[in-house]
């Protein structure tokens, strides 16, 4: 059967809605199969509009009966919604609609989840709950009526009443209906209250099923944290007397910022010590700010459309990223964020799905909430900070805020007020937004009679659809110091606008040691010739503690580059740098432990590939294990001080200190684990008195293959709580050799609890398959066989889901022959698959023209 030619949508066909949307009434009548959706909406004719058609969005729709102004109305009905002829004046559009709330399991629109129901409209989901235009330029005030047996029936803003079998909302804030929500549900609140600065006191509710109310306290200060910093820092008050969040089990994505009324993944949202491990804490934290920073950043000024995404996810990640630094350490949220950047973006950036953070056409928008959009479209707000400087960022915002409050808004509009605030052109900088890919910046330096310069070269490979690239503004954060140590020069930007630029700082006495790109000033590869005395040197003086992490970095990749390439022993000038720093009780332990955290294989095999190597997965893995295994030798007399050292005793507190000192305790426990059989781990598991040490202990014994006993109590203790089991899931993929993940994780899809219509079990199972690096590209072909064959399953079910798992492939060019021929095969045999959605068919082909 011949597949439908897909649509594609394009950033320069945007036309604004012909009709203004005066109000929104819906009436929900719950039932699982069945539900009624009544619409009832004033629309008034724009007199100036180029486009009158009525054209309504509507998907998945029963149409029981439509009227306008009464009378019954006879639209023209097609899959995608309808058209319908309608006055000239302003009218009322009254249509009943029927859904299958149970029945619909791509988690999009109304559904069900663990017998409660609950909606996800972004992106464009609300066309399945009911007819309309449903695109975020169209903004309207909605009131609600659920009507229903369950105890609890929520939706945005404010409550209007509720009696036997019905609740009434009100939401008085115009809103485009991908933020609409409704909730319904056997559910119970954690109470809590904010009183704003101007003295409004707020409701605060986290609602979740009967038996989790133990662990939403951490949630809740959370939240107070978010609205206390976001008054403090940007000046942003919350504006309505009431905010929801409801956690729910069944989700396609972390959480949904809804007016009013957020909806969380319950992994997102649900902590306890003895659940959740301390990087399950940071991340609840930064996502529940997030979620709560959109209420200004999204909701009270959202997109024009959805090439404009990164408008508001840019900046919402950018601010949590301020959030998480301000409440917990700048320097290691950094260097967290660039170890996600390298590890997600990049990539991306490089490889057949490249898009700049603002894309100028999609099939299915729902594959474009990237790590593009969010994290580098964050990384381009942080550029334009580092430019304009601090106080004309915040004067910028402020007229941000003010000059478009109420808005649908384009990267223009953004771009716009900086320029006004600040007087400054940003035609140049505009390019961060429409170009793709990862620029590389060469490096070249010279120095002579007290006179040293710094020669900059950019160019950025070709992306699908863009060959050639203009160079682009980098702002580059650089501070020089003297070969005692010393820094001679403080940090400065240098503003990089030309494909080849340089720099002189005059008056030096020695030729200096430069650190450049400090706290990764943009989003770059740098390409720079230096030797690994200068690296060593960094990492014991520099001041900026982003490169010093980045020196050791580069040293760990250099000896297990040249380990794979060259088959030589770790460099013993790193391992001792290594030992010096690990045993230096002064420095940070969460730096320690970040220093001590061995650069991905992954990042190995891109490294490789940026210079030009095919890289083998087997050797790879066998380079970091021969280098761990060297390391712990050398550390050996060490490890048990260390590891008593930073065993953190009494009662468990999920705060940065006590988190960065587990960190670095996990590290010597792996260590550790590779020296005495296992020994120190099963004590650790045994006395363990939270998750994250739990955890730690398991994963180094399973790593070890001598986890069986503590993973079957593991289960036996937690076979109920279903975030743990997904860590259960996962960590037995994630710590399988090689040759044994592929089987592991197919074991692991025949287990009783293994669910595929949870998107979290699945992607603990499918995640951690693709993120075992050898054991995904193990030359049998065994894990891409078992990925394809699950995402054909699951494409049926959840669509969306499926279409982000296809991005495990992305990189398949960068590897030899023989694994691009499997890896082929199996992306062909999707491509092919009986009744493709259009969501998994947009990504495969993208990887597949590579
Ligand atoms: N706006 C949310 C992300 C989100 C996007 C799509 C979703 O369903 C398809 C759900 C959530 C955020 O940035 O948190
Ligand atoms: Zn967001």
């Amino acid at each position: 059967m011949a597949k439908d030619t897909p649509q594609t949508f394009y950033l320069k066909d945007y036309t604004p809605f012909g009709f203004d949307v005066e109000s929104v009434h819906l009436t929900f009548r719950l039932t699982p199969e069945t539900t009624r959706v009544i619409s009832k909406i004033r629309f008034a004719p724009k007199p100036d509009a180029a486009d009158k058609t009525f054209f309504l969005h509507g998907e998945e729709l029963q149409l029981i009966s439509a009227k306008i102004d009464g009378q019954d109305a006879t639209p023209d009905v097609t899959d995608k919604g309808l058209t319908c002829a309608v006055p000239s004046t302003p009218f009322t559009w009254e249509a009943e609609v029927e859904i299958n709330p149970a029945g619909n399991t791509a988690l999009e629109g109304l559904y069900m989840s663990n017998r409660m129901y609950c909606t996800q409209c972004e992106a464009e989901g609300f066309r399945k709950i009911t007819y309309y235009p449903d695109r975020p330029d169209v903004m309207s005030t909605f009131t609600v009526r659920i009507e229903g047996d369950e105890p609890v029936m929520l939706s945005n803003g404010n409550p209007m009443g509720a009696g036997e079998g019905w609740a009434e909302w009100h939401d008085p804030w115009p809103k485009p209906a991908y933020l609409f929500a409704l909730v319904a549900g056997d559910l119970v609140n954690h109470p809590g209250s904010f009183t704003t600065r101007s003295g409004k006191e707020v409701e605060l509710n986290i609602w979740v099923r009967p038996g989790d109310e133990n662990k939403c306290a951490f949630g809740m200060e959370a939240l107070k944290k978010s609205m206390k910093w976001d008054e403090d820092v940007y000046g942003l008050e919350y504006d309505l007397e009431l905010f929801n969040i409801v956690a729910v089990d069944d989700f396609n994505m972390g959480a949904m910022e809804n007016k009013g009324l957020n909806i969380f993944n319950s992994s997102c949202v649900l902590a306890s010590p003895e659940t959740s491990t301390d990087a399950n804490f940071e991340r609840i934290e930064a996502i529940i700010a997030h979620e709560y920073f959109h209420n200004w950043t999204g909701n009270r000024i959202t997109c024009r459309d959805w090439f404009q995404l990164c408008l508001k996810e840019g900046l919402t990640v950018f601010r949590d990223a301020q959030f998480t630094s301000d409440m917990r350490s700048e320097p290691v949220k950094r260097i967290d964020d660039v170890i996600t950047l390298r590890a997600r973006q990049f990539p991306e950036d490089n490889g057949p799905l490249a898009h700049p953070p603002r894309p100028e056409q999609f099939q299915e928008i729902n594959n474009f909430y990237t790590a593009t959009v969010y994290e580098k479209g964050a990384e381009v707000i942080g550029m334009l900070k580092r430019l304009v400087g601090d106080e004309n960022y915040y004067k910028a915002l402020k007229l941000y805020f003010e000059r478009h409050d109420g808005q649908a808004c384009t990267i223009e509009d953004w771009l716009k007020v900086f320029e006004d605030a600040t007087g400054r052109d940003l035609q140049q900088f505009k390019l961060w937004y429409s170009q793709a890919g990862t620029p590389r910046v060469k490096v070249s330096e010279d120095y002579a009679d007290g006179t040293y310069t710094l020669t900059f070269e950019q160019s950025t490979p070709p992306t699908p659809g863009q060959p050639d690239k203009a160079p682009r503004v980098i702002p580059m954060a650089v501070g020089l110091l003297s070969p005692n140590g010393d820094e001679v020069r403080g940090t400065q930007v240098l503003e990089l606008t030309g494909a080849k630029q340089s720099f002189t700082f005059d008056g030096l006495a020695s030729k200096p040691v430069p650190s450049i790109l400090r706290e990764f000033s943009a989003p770059v590869i740098l390409e720079r010739g230096t030797t690994n005395a200068e690296r060593a040197f960094l990492l014991a003086h520099d001041t900026d503690p982003f490169n010093r992490w980045e020196a050791g970095n580069a040293l760990a990749k250099e000896t297990r580059v040249a380990m794979v390439l060259d088959g030589a022993a770790p460099d013993t000038a790193y391992l001792d740098a290594l030992e010096k720093l690990v045993r230096d009780d002064e420095q940070d332990p969460a730096f320690r432990a970040l220093v001590l955290s061995p650069p991905s294989q992954a990042d190995i095999a891109q490294t490789l590939h940026e210079r030009g190597y095919t890289p083998d997965p087997q050797k790879i893995y066998d380079a970091a294990e021969t280098f761990t295994q060297t390391l712990a030798q050398q550390l050996e007399t060490s490890l048990p001080r260390l590891y008593a050292a930073t065993t953190v005793e009494g009662p468990y507190s999920p705060d940065a200190e006590g988190a960065g000192k587990r960190a670095l305790n996990g590290r010597i426990l792996s260590l550790l684990t590779r020296l005495d059989g296992g020994e120190q781990a099963a004590r650790q598991y045994e006395a363990a008195g939270n998750m994250t040490q739990q955890y730690a202990a398991l994963a180094a014994l399973l790593k070890a293959e001598k986890g069986d006993a503590q993973s079957q109590a593991f289960f036996d203790q937690w076979q109920d709580d279903r975030l743990v089991m997904d860590k259960w899931f996962a960590l037995q993929i994630a710590c399988a050799a090689p040759e044994k993940t592929a089987a592991a994780a197919a074991g692991l899809t025949k287990h009783a609890l293994f669910d595929m219509k949870n998107p979290n079990r699945f992607r603990a199972v499918m995640g951690a398959l693709a993120g075992n690096h050898a054991g995904f590209h193990h030359a049998s072909g065994e894990g891409y066989q078992l990925l394809a064959d699950s995402l054909i399953a699951l494409d049926k079910l959840n669509p969306q889901t499926t279409a982000r798992m296809c991005a495990a492939f992305q990189t398949w060019k960068r590897y030899g022959s023989d694994r691009q021929a499997l890896i082929r095969a199996q992306l062909t045999r999707i491509a092919g698959a009986e009744g493709l959605s259009r969501d998994t068919n947009e990504m495969v082909t993208r990887i597949l023209d590579a």
